[in-house]
């Protein structure tokens, strides 16, 4: 075994062994306690607004493996050097560092918004057992440094002195004079094959233990589907020419496994539904099993959800068929407290949300849904049961896994996302988005069909129009639609000539309102301007 190769794997070896240690500890007791896991949901926190932004826009939705893959990277470099640091004899001193990176993953585990005092033993399992394992391993390494090394291999005292069998082996077993002799040709070197030997039963015990853990981490609950009582108060049926079903078009109906998915959540929370409860503090605390939930009458409604981070043209926006219990009637069993004008609901992982009491009182269909699209709801999209409020981005009325709502006042508490500088109030603004033909397609001249989606959440989209090259704007056809809480197909042909153009595309809310020119970044309210696609004729 060469010398770059142990003194990497001096101090490789004992990450990978708390790594494995540490998530074997958190698939015993809970997923999130994952130091990995901690650590990221740290990170994204403390991420500032504009870094996180330019994340979300570039890497989409690989965010989170890019992050957890630099958490790794960033430790196994810490790692390598922490191994130089011991092979050149600071053995203990290097075992500290290892402990240390172990205790910041418990700091992170211990100081999670929904964290449990039990959040901190996986990482204290994994500093524990990746400080030993440097020491373990680096007692059977540094033995095959030059003699004169020796006694430096152990200057902060302690451990044993090295004896013939302590320098060179693992453990007394895999010591045989016959290794030495082969591995010693130069005298007191390496002792390659019981080293190796050590070498592997860590890095395939680490593997191991870091696979079981995953494994029992992603166990998925006994119940993850609820039996949904028929809605009290069903959809609309939807009217004929909802979806014009034109190739390249978004659907009407977004289904679950093709919608955006925007959150915190590194690992997705998987409630227990035996143990699941929604609490609501009013003017008193009500607390409700699903059981209790599903007994209030449902309603059925069709509903777009929006992300304020989607850009001009962007992709997250969904349009699905929610049903739950109307907010408004939870609020008023709980008693609204005069003075409060936020609802702040809270995630099972401890993400947070304040939505106007105003706007969920106001008469639209906001609601604690339990069900999408006939379905319970998907893991990812907050089984079992998550908030809907038509008409605002989804940071400040779609709480996914919710636990607990709170009536209170904006001046009193502040969300997740307002404590990072997004906008308080946050209406969805009016978009029109070009969906085929798709940017840089090449086209034959002729008819060409254009076709997109319009949104306006409970304004309601009253016109679309396209324009070619700066040309007049052309009144584009609306596609039917249940209501104003819904997206809108559109479409409008164009006789394409040869050449280069541009298509752009605006709409009209039924207040009359024009979707701005100006373009806007998505911070801090949702962005604006039209959505243009170029394409070649030929
Ligand atoms: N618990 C929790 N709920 C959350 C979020 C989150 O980070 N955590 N993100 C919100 C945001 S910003 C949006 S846009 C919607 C997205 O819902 P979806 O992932 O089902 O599309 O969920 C909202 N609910
Ligand atoms: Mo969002």
């Amino acid at each position: 075994m060469g010398h770059v190769a142990r003194t990497a794997g001096a101090g490789l070896l004992p990450a990978l062994a708390a790594l494995g240690g540490g998530e074997l500890a958190a698939g015993l007791l809970r997923p999130s306690s994952s130091p990995l896991v901690a650590v990221g949901g740290t990170v994204i926190d403390l991420t500032p607004t504009p870094v996180k932004e330019f994340a979300v826009s570039t890497f989409g939705t690989y965010d989170k493996i890019i992050l957890i893959g630099t958490i790794v990277a960033v430790l196994l470099t810490a790692a390598v050097l922490l191994g130089v640091l011991a092979r050149a004899g600071r053995r203990l001193r290097a075992a500290a560092g290892v402990a240390g990176l172990g205790a910041l993953g418990a700091l992170a585990a211990g100081t999670r918004p929904a964290a449990v005092p039990l959040d901190v033993v996986p990482s204290l399992v994994a500093a524990g057992v990746g400080a030993l394992t440097l020491l373990l391993l680096t007692r059977a390494s540094t033995g095959t440094a030059s003699p004169a090394k020796h006694s430096g291999a152990f200057p902060l005292g302690g451990t044993t002195p090295p004896t013939k069998d302590s320098e060179t082996s693992f453990s007394d077993e895999t010591a045989s004079p016959a290794q030495d002799g082969e591995a010693s040709p130069t005298g007191g070197t390496a002792p390659s094959a019981s080293d190796r030997r050590a070498f592997l039963v860590t890095g395939a015990g680490a593997g191991a233990a870091f696979a079981a853990g995953r494994l029992l981490s992603s166990r998925v609950p006994a119940t993850t589907e609820l039996t949904l009582p028929a809605p009290a108060s069903p959809a609309r049926p939807l009217p004929a020419g909802t979806d014009l079903r034109v190739p390249g078009l978004s659907p009407f109906v977004t289904p679950a496994a093709d919608f955006y998915r925007v959150d915190t959540a590194l690992v997705v929370p998987r409630p227990d539904l035996a143990t699941w409860t929604l609490r609501v503090h009013g003017t008193r605390t009500i607390e409700l099993t699903m059981a209790d939930v599903l007994r209030r009458g449902l309603i059925e409604r069709d509903i777009t959800l929006t992300c304020v981070s989607n850009e001009i043209g962007g992709p997250y926006a969904g349009n699905a068929r929610w049903l739950g219990v109307p907010l408004p009637v939870l609020l008023r069993e709980a008693g609204i407290p005069a003075g409060a004008d936020q609802l702040l609901s809270t995630s099972a992982d401890g993400w947070t949300c304040g939505t106007p009491v105003e706007v969920v009182m106001d008469g639209r269909d906001a609601m604690l849904a339990v069900g999408m699209n006939g379905r319970s709801l998907p893991a990812e999209r907050g089984f079992p049961a998550r908030l809907i409020v038509p008409g605002l981005y989804g940071y400040v009325s779609a709480t996914k896994w919710v636990v607990d709502l709170r009536l209170t006042r904006y001046a009193d508490e502040r969300a997740y996302w307002t404590e990072r500088g997004w906008a308080v109030d946050a209406p969805i603004k009016t978009m029109s988005r070009i969906d085929v033909p798709a940017p840089l397609k090449r086209l034959r001249a002729g008819p060409v069909r254009v076709a997109g989606v319009a949104w306006a959440q409970h304004r309601g989209v009253a016109a679309v129009e396209v324009r070619v090259d700066g040309g007049p704007w052309q009144e584009a056809t609306l596609a039917a639609t249940p209501g104003p809480d819904t997206w809108r197909q559109w479409t409008w042909t164009w006789h394409a000539t040869s050449g280069t153009h541009t298509l752009e595309t605006r709409a009209t809310d039924t207040t009359g309102r024009v979707q701005p020119s100006s373009r806007v970044t998505p911070f801090p309210d949702g962005a604006t301007g039209w959505h243009s696609v170029v394409v070649t004729v030929a």
